[in-house]
């Protein structure tokens, strides 16, 4: 997969892609990312990428031509049809399907504003996606494409070790993850859970998979409303 990320800041990217799963995913070649800073399409002598808001008010906005002009140089480059997400608290909500989804193109555009909301048009004719992390207001987009870059690379065939894998961990199945343990078996009084000592994998397998419906109904009720439940775990819960 390929990625460009256009952003005022590219200093903020310095380091997070260069650390752990993600430096080893682009040492793989499973993705390489490109930060474009487009203020270098800024085609005015000032290199300005924003102005005032027609209609008056606070704040400035960026201006399309620095944006459309960057995306089209990206764009020209591209052998796929890319699509081109605007990182915005306005979009729409992120979760692991997002994430699911995103993983299967070949490319991907992020666009990320700083302090100043976007020209209207840039989201009408360019964008394809508009994305936000949370109900939280960031500083800019940066933080939150990063945090997108990271759940769609370690979902790359190849990205992920045995050690951890992307189709056992919180989510995959809808729910969240189930209570674990590591030695000792008994630790300040503290006892590890009799079954998983028992060597019975089948019913370890049970054991975990009714922890991980309990702990969602308890922490993520909403989780639930969206996902069918199984015959087996319409039983557990009436237990
Ligand atoms: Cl994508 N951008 C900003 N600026 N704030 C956010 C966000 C994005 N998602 C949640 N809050």
């Amino acid at each position: 997969m390929r990625i460009d990320v256009l952003s005022l800041f590219p200093d903020m990217y310095t380091g997070v892609l260069e650390q752990s799963i993600l430096k080893k995913a682009a040492e793989s070649e499973a993705f390489s990312c490109h930060i474009t800073n487009f203020r270098d399409y800024a085609d005015n002598k000032h290199q300005r990428v924003d102005d005032y808001t027609y209609g008056g008010g606070a704040g400035m906005l960026l201006m399309p031509q620095p944006i459309f002009d960057a995306v089209e140089a990206v764009q020209k480059t591209s052998e796929a049809k890319p699509r081109v997400i605007m990182m915005t608290p306005q979009g729409t909500p992120y979760n692991q399907n997002y994430a699911e989804d995103l993983a299967k193109e070949e490319h991907l555009i992020f666009l990320c504003g700083h302090y100043e909301g976007f020209d209207e048009r840039i989201r009408e004719s360019i964008v394809t996606d508009e994305i936000s992390i949370g109900d939280y207001v960031l500083t800019g987009g940066e933080l939150a494409s990063m945090v997108v870059i990271d759940s769609v690379v370690r979902l790359l065939p190849g990205v992920l070790g045995n050690e951890v894998s992307a189709d056992t961990d919180s989510f995959s199945n809808g729910l969240l993850e189930h209570p674990q343990y590591t030695r000792p078996a008994d630790f300040r009084g503290m006892k590890v859970p009799d079954v998983l000592l028992s060597g019975n994998h089948k019913l370890i397998e049970e054991w975990r998979h009714k922890e991980s419906l309990r702990r969602t109904l308890l922490r993520r009720p909403d989780l639930l409303e969206s996902r069918v439940l199984s015959d087996k775990e319409k039983e557990w819960l009436k237990e």
